[in-house]
């Protein structure tokens, strides 16, 4: 069998079971977003700051990682459940993964799942987790050239965060190029800066999110 056939098979069984799972928590009310970014920017972080600021208990999350639960471990405090899911050599998450994780959960009376996809800008990009929203986390630190080097991440963003902005000024870091180069890539996506840190920009992405759930 020609190498690409493999490839489409395996895309096509992640699709089907992405859409299970998006039935799954469509059933149960719950919102799912799957978050994308680069390790380091701020993933875990922003969850420890959202969750609690949306509603103590109020999501559940699903985090993916090569090797150790320390990031369950981090947001065990805030969440109503937390389940790392452990990828081994794997640099995405898949849908089976994402169900199997799922299967962890109780979905009654959550209003979202969030989905710390494993740091990566371009693996978990391809694979359809069965979220409702997407979004694209980028940082300061990593750098003003990063939408356009792995633009396919932007492009299928739903919303493209910007985290650690208590940071500029002290790093070199041009938003307007960030900014023109999303505009090159999405026109759809609100571009939300932030600090998970300093809280600085944090109620336009939590107005965002409640805006997803709707309420
Ligand atoms: N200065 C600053 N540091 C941050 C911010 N958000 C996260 N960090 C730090 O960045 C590092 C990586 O954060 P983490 O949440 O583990 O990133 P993840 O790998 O994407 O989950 C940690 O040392 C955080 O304290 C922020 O808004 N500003
Ligand atoms: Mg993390």
């Amino acid at each position: 069998m020609p190498k690409i056939s493999v490839v489409s098979n395996v895309l096509q069984a992640n699709d089907a079971a992405a859409a299970e799972n998006r039935a799954l928590m469509q059933a149960a009310g719950v919102v799912a977003v799957n978050i994308i970014s680069a390790p380091g920017s701020g993933k875990t972080t922003l969850l420890q700051q959202t969750i609690p600021a949306l509603a103590e208990g109020s999501s559940a999350v699903l985090v993916g990682d090569l090797q150790t639960s320390r990031d369950a471990e981090r947001l065990a405090d805030v969440a109503a459940a937390t389940v790392q899911i452990n990828t081994g050599s794997g640099c995405h998450l898949s849908a089976e993964q994402v169900a199997a994780g799922l299967g962890e959960l109780d979905l009654t009376g959550l209003d979202f799942v969030f989905i710390e996809n494993v740091g990566n800008m371009v693996c978990p990009v391809s694979f359809d987790l069965g979220e409702h929203a997407r979004v694209a986390l980028l940082s300061v630190p990593e750098g003003d050239d990063k939408v356009a080097k792995y633009h396919t991440l932007f492009q299928a963003a739903d919303v493209i965060v910007l985290n650690k902005v208590d940071l500029l000024g002290i790093l070199d870091f041009d938003l307007d190029r960030v900014r023109d180069d999303i505009a090159q890539v999405n026109t759809r996506a609100p571009f939300v800066q932030l600090s998970a840190k300093s809280g600085e920009g944090m109620d336009e992405w939590l107005g965002w999110l409640r805006a997803l759930r709707g309420h």
